[in-house]
């Protein structure tokens, strides 16, 4: 399969550590979005909706949003099971995904796309541009701050965000956590339980591809 990649942006990081874990074989093209590869007439004929990541499988299925990829990765390759083992975790697991994704995971993005100046009229991801609105942006800084600190109480006490086990949520917040540096905000010293979790996972191979 061909995994279309781009090594700086957190939404393929997603698919990669995933790739990883599952040890799934596969080529790389990346594409620079940086230089806006992703808009050019070679990506949009592979993703119309010109974002990575995008999975093509061996039978010509393009896969080209994380939870179609994380679906049918978990069905071809049971090991280990990334969105929970029983009915119980399987239902934490989406809730939890899901609560990163908006909470955290989209509030960066929304700080980051309303204010950067590389990414004037690119406020939102796809084929259309949406301009800056610059509240929007103050607005993320402030629901990534809520994040933060609604994840560190979530962890008192626990190893994973979900269960005993590493699970797609915890994939989700990492890759929150990491790429909110980009607006500069990281973990103070009050988050005890989000650095334990984060230094606890530092030496998880996948988390490093
Ligand atoms: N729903 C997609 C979102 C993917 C997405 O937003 N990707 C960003 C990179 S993090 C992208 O392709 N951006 C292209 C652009 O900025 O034009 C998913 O999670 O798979």
């Amino acid at each position: 399969m061909i995994f279309y990649d781009c090594s700086t942006a957190p939404s393929p990081r997603r698919a990669r550590i995933w790739l990883a874990e599952k040890n799934v074989p596969h080529e790389i093209v990346q594409i620079d979005l940086a230089k806006g590869e992703q808009m050019g007439e070679d990506f949009r004929a592979v993703n119309p909706g010109c974002t990575v990541p995008a999975l093509k499988l061996d039978d010509g299925t393009v896969l080209t949003e994380n939870a179609g990829i994380n679906a049918y990765l978990e069905s071809a390759f049971p090991e280990p099971p990334l969105l929970g083992r029983t009915h119980e975790e399987k239902g934490l697991v989406a809730g939890w995904s899901s609560k990163i994704e908006v909470g955290g995971l989209l509030a960066v993005a929304e700080a980051l796309r309303n204010s950067s100046p590389h990414m004037k009229d690119r406020a939102l991801t796809g084929a259309t541009n949406y301009a800056q609105i610059p509240e929007l942006a103050e607005r993320g800084l402030a629901r990534l701050q809520s994040f933060f600190d609604m994840l560190n109480n979530h962890l008192e006490g626990r190893d994973y965000v979900v269960a005993d086990h590493f699970t797609n949520a915890d994939i989700l917040a990492v890759v929150c956590v990491d790429f909110a540096r980009i607006v500069k905000v990281k973990a103070q010293d009050h988050h005890e339980n989000l650095i334990r979790w984060r230094t606890q996972l530092a030496d998880r191979p996948s988390l490093s591809v």
